[in-house]
């Protein structure tokens, strides 16, 4: 059943169907080599973990959490720059059978407060520079404790967890509860939290070491940010549940992907990362020569830079399509077996994944018809975190999850994004919502209202564009909006160039028109 409403358990609570192996932190641990004192992570800053390290700390840092006699289901708030320990934080958390709430660093204030106030966390772990604010919001929200973790290794949550003892037994869980929430931006402008189990994220897991043919001696490259589910999950579970080491550096940097690329054999990117390396002359296909797979998701790959990896690499893309909802969905296949990679495309459902593309009545399309994506599976979230009506309206009658996305599906069974329902900019891989920053921008001082569109960008794909009419009387600067939404909003969703106008164009509705805005400021 899937339902928005599942709350903390109260320790009272019927757990005779959970078991410890249903917990995902023991399938990952069961793929963890014999020799645990090998190397499981070498940073770019020169540091390496091996496997027994992150099995010992993840036991402190989960009796820690035992020791505070949090309720089943209470969530971990985490806002902290990518380190290991960051990830030791996550299967930590999975271990001891709480929810983990990752955000990304990008988040200023009013972001967080709302992330905090929604959630209502337990346990907040922040950027010791961040801890008087974010312990602040925290506490005047009922938050329990707030600990603080540096990507240094430093802060009070490494501190407190050093007295505790490496030995832990991972909870015993039942498949659908909680082991992440993911929030995702509204339509509405307010964010909605993903509700992902133990279950959806285990099988995503194990369906994709099948599908991409995960070897133990793949070495993955881990250059993406861990908040979101292409780095957290994709990348991190891919490797763990098949033992295979990681790479890791805590940002993207297109020097240190190309030097590494010899030693490794698998990298995930979004598609901004794949054009900042071939920007790269040192990219060719002696240096790719020891990879096996390059994936690309979270944002369309155009067909001209699919094209160009080709030809500078000798490999081929393999893109997929994934969504917080969802994890992963559909996947251009690995193995000749299943097919051909195809550019422009997002592949094959998963297997065990149904994938159905259907018109605004319901009606399901024919190959080649344009309509709304819809997906069933056992990668299909529990429903969005205290919200059963958003939820309800997001579900077909049968059980779909409906995308928000527009494609095709061929008579093969491929499939391709041609459009979004939603009114999304996907900018590098992020997500932005128009509708949040427009709230921003017409709280604004002599803002009258805004739209904001996503126009082609070279680097970004995408990035956001505003458009801006001022109250009778008023001259707004463009500038000052830009410098003002940049104080409020992170980083990502700050318009690149906002312009002010007279009125906004509008349809017969009154709807502004923002195609017309699109191709105007593209
Ligand atoms: C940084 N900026 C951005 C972005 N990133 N603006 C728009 N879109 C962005 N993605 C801002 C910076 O704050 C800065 O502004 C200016 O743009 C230049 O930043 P730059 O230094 O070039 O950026 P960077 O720090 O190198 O980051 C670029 C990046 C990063 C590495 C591509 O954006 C990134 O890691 N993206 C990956 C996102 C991701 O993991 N998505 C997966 C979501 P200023 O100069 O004013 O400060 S999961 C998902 O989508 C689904 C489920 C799926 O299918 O995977
Ligand atoms: P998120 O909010 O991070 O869950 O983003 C999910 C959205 O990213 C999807 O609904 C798609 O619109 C988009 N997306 C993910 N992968 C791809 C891809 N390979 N091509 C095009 N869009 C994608």
């Amino acid at each position: 059943m899937r339902s928005s409403s599942i709350e903390p358990q109260p320790k009272s609570a019927d757990r005779s169907s959970a078991r410890t192996d249903s917990n995902l932190y023991v399938a990952l641990r069961s793929a963890f080599p014999s020799h645990m004192k090998q190397c499981a992570v070498e940073t770019d800053t020169g540091l390496a973990y091996s496997w027994q390290d992150l099995e010992d700390a993840s036991a402190m840092v989960a009796n820690l959490f035992a020791s505070l006699d949090l309720e089943a289901g209470a969530r971990i708030a985490v806002q902290v720059e990518k380190s290991v320990e960051a990830l030791v934080v996550y299967l930590a958390t999975l271990r001891a059978g709480l929810v983990f709430l990752p955000l990304n660093t990008a988040y200023l204030k009013a972001e967080l407060e709302y992330f905090i106030a929604d959630a209502a966390p337990a346990v907040v772990v922040c950027s010791g520079a961040n801890f008087g604010w974010v312990s602040k919001l925290a506490f005047a929200s009922g938050t329990g404790y707030v600990f603080t973790l540096n990507d240094d290794r430093t802060g009070s949550l490494l501190e407190r967890a050093a007295q505790f003892s490496r030995v832990h037994q991972p909870v015993a869980v039942r498949n659908d509860d909680l082991a992440a929430i993911i929030y995702t931006s509204g339509t509405t402008g307010r964010s909605k939290g993903a509700m992902l189990s133990h279950h959806n994220l285990r099988s995503n897991a194990q369906v994709l070491q099948q599908y991409w043919d995960w070897q133990k001696s793949d070495v993955l490259i881990h250059a993406l940010p861990i908040f979101h589910v292409h780095g957290l999950f994709v990348a991190i579970h891919g490797a763990l549940i098949n033992g295979s080491k990681m790479l890791w550096m805590n940002k993207f940097d297109p020097k240190t992907v190309l030097r590494w690329l010899p030693q490794a054999t698998v990298f995930m990117g979004v598609p901004t990362m794949y054009v900042r390396l071939l920007a790269q002359e040192a990219l060719t296909q002696q240096s790719a020569q020891s990879m096996r797979l390059f994936v690309s998701g979270s944002a369309p790959l155009l067909i001209e830079h699919f094209k160009a990896w080709q030809e500078r690499t000798g490999h081929t893309i393999l893109e997929r399509y994934g969504m917080s909802e969802t994890v992963m969905l559909t996947s251009n296949p690995c193995r000749a077996v299943d097919g051909v990679r195809q550019g422009g495309t997002v592949g094959f459902a998963l297997p065990g994944v149904q994938v159905r593309v259907r018109d605004d009545h319901g009606q399901t399309l024919g190959v080649g018809e344009v309509g709304g994506i819809e997906v069933k599976g056992p990668n299909v979230f529990l429903g969005y975190w205290q919200m059963p009506e958003k939820t309800a309206q997001e579900f077909t009658s049968d059980g779909f999850f409906k995308t928000g996305d527009v494609g095709t599906i061929d008579a093969k069974g491929t499939i391709c994004i041609v459009g979004r329902s939603k009114d999304l900019i996907i900018s590098g891989g992020y997500n932005v919502y128009p509708a949040e920053v427009e709230g921003f921008i017409n709280a604004l001082s002599g803002v009258a209202e805004s739209a904001v569109v996503g126009v082609p960008d070279a680097d970004f794909g995408e990035v956001g564009v505003a458009v801006v009419v001022a109250k009778p009387g008023f001259t707004v600067d463009p500038l000052h909006v830009i410098a003002q939404i940049k104080s409020q909003l992170a980083n990502f969703k700050v318009p690149k160039r906002c312009f002010v106008v007279d009125d906004l164009p509008r349809n017969a509705m009154g709807k502004v028109q923002k195609n017309s805005l699109r191709s105007q400021y593209a």
